[in-house]
């Protein structure tokens, strides 16, 4: 079920539970402000997820509540994830999805990596 971007932060939330060590998930990555971890259901030989430590529902929220130190953190963290899979020369792509009609469906921000193939056209 997509959710409402706008909701406050629910942390009961999957990757909340993840971030706390509740539930397991391979860290691909961890530093202060994010972890990566491989995506369930691979959507990609590649299907990364990257999500902030901070509990923000979506790219909007971090970009309107986070601090100046997690945006970046967050970005960098993204950057390396991909850089240190191998991934810049090979080409891969970002999706965050925020909300309804963007089919968000877990309400803790996560930007997914995907690589491994062509892609495509954006929507394809
Ligand atoms: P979305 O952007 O909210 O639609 O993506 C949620 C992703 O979280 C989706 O690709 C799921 O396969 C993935 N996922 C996961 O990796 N582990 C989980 O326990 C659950 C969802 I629930």
């Amino acid at each position: 079920m997509p959710i409402d971007a706008t909701q406050p932060y629910d942390d009961q939330n999957i990757f909340a539970k993840i971030l706390r060590g509740e539930i397991p998930a391979t860290r691909l990555y961890e530093d202060a402000y994010a972890i990566a971890f491989p995506d369930i259901a691979p959507q990609a030989p590649t299907h990364i997820l990257v999500i902030p430590k901070g509990a923000y529902v979506s790219w909007d929220d971090l970009s309107a509540r986070g601090s100046d130190a997690e945006i970046a953190g967050f970005v960098r963290a993204v950057g390396k994830v991909a850089r240190d899979a191998g991934l810049v020369a090979p080409g891969y792509r970002l999706l965050a999805n925020t909300g309804l009609d963007s089919h968000q469906e877990v309400p803790h921000l996560h930007v997914h990596i995907f690589a491994g193939r062509p892609l495509g056209p954006l929507l394809a």
